[in-house]
């Protein structure tokens, strides 16, 4: 008898446009499970206004998003491709899951710390709960695993421990998800600052490349990126992070090794190396970047691809919210 499959799933928050570290860190482990697993992939707007959005940005980045995750090689025929907001499950398990997470374990979550210390002026209730919104993202499908980068292990171990506690009172309505982090890759650095994670929303410090940037503009980010005042290309995260950070790009791009990047560039300064690296990204990103424009202009094709994701995301959504109602003694209507 066939075994059933295992189930996979992850977001991403449409907050700004996708980047190399987003690429590197969870969408390419996604499209390389594509086939093993179940999977469930999803635009996480509602994640995505626990800090302030323009309206019309958010709406576009989202159907971008969307594209995105196609030309990055998730075929929406064997993957479930959704937007949240779709999902009105979502917002409802995240709410009972308000009520299984505490208050300590919410202030402990460096995400919401760094988030607080950006947004002093808009520090709101959702982005203190939203790991419970998350949990409840990741709960609703039973996966097992949650491919993200290294930084959203601490909300995917929260989502355990807020499961591990609801099944202590209830019996066994959730399965324990484990997070899926890659081996190289899991934490891009800033381009101009290597001590600090490349992101979507720190995009103006020329630190982030894009995965819609044009080879112009990556090759140009790379040229300048920072690295140390040595000469030689060596493995050392602590005394040369900015090489090292360079070298885990090149080696997620090209699936070489550490010891072989030295080798290759060895004798050779930064002026060889960086832009070698900037090219293997270039070449990387070429193909994704040409199918997410060939496929924004086709409205009507994403719109089938997220309407029928919904439909199939909601029925599954749907059996593990009228489970969790019932354990909790809610009247079913
Ligand atoms: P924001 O700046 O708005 O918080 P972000 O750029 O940090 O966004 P997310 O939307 O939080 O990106 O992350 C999307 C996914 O990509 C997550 O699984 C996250 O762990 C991963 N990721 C994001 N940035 C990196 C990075 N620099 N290196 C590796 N993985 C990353
Ligand atoms: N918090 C994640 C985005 C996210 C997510 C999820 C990831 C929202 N819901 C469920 C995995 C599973 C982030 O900031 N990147």
């Amino acid at each position: 008898m066939e075994e059933a499959k295992k189930t996979m799933l992850s977001g991403i928050k449409p907050s700004g446009d996708l980047t190399l570290g987003s690429y590197l860190g969870a969408i390419k482990n996604w499209a390389a499970r594509a086939e093993e697993y179940d999977c469930y992939y999803f635009m996480a707007d509602l994640h995505a206004i626990t800090v302030r959005q323009n309206p019309a940005d958010l709406r576009r980045r989202t159907l971008e998003q969307l594209a995105q995750y196609i030309a990055c090689g998730l075929d929406p025929e064997k993957n479930t491709l959704f937007i949240q907001s779709h999902v009105h499950q979502h917002a409802e398990l995240g709410w009972v899951l308000n009520c299984y997470a505490m208050f300590g374990e919410l202030s402990r979550m460096t995400q919401f710390k760094d988030k607080s210390a950006k947004n002093a002026d808009n520090i709101n209730g959702g982005l203190f709960t939203y790991p419970c919104l998350m949990a409840a993202d990741i709960l609703l499908y039973q996966p097992d695993y949650v491919p993200v980068g290294d930084d959203q292990r601490q909300h995917v171990e929260l989502c355990h421990a807020i499961a591990r506690r609801f099944n202590g009172v209830y019996g066994d309505v959730f399965k324990l998800p484990e997070p899926y982090i890659p081996k190289v890759g899991a934490r891009i650095m800033s381009l101009s600052d290597p001590t600090s994670k490349m992101s979507k929303s720190e995009e103006e410090n020329g630190g982030t490349v894009l995965l819609m940037d044009p080879p112009e503009t990556i090759a140009r980010l790379f040229k300048r990126a920072v690295t140390d005042s040595e000469t030689f290309v060596h493995y050392d995260p602590a005394q040369k992070p900015g090489v090292s950070n360079l070298m885990t790009i090149y080696s997620a791009v090209t699936g070489k090794s550490y010891d072989e990047i030295e080798a290759e560039f060895a004798g050779q300064g930064y002026g060889v190396f960086k832009p070698a690296v900037g090219e293997a990204v270039i070449e990387t990103l070429r193909p994704i970047r040409e199918e997410a424009s060939r496929l924004m202009k086709d409205k009507a094709y994403l719109e089938g691809v997220y309407r029928a994701g919904a439909e199939k995301a909601g029925h599954i959504a749907e059996k593990t919210l009228r489970k969790v109602y019932k354990k909790v003694g809610f009247v079913a209507r």
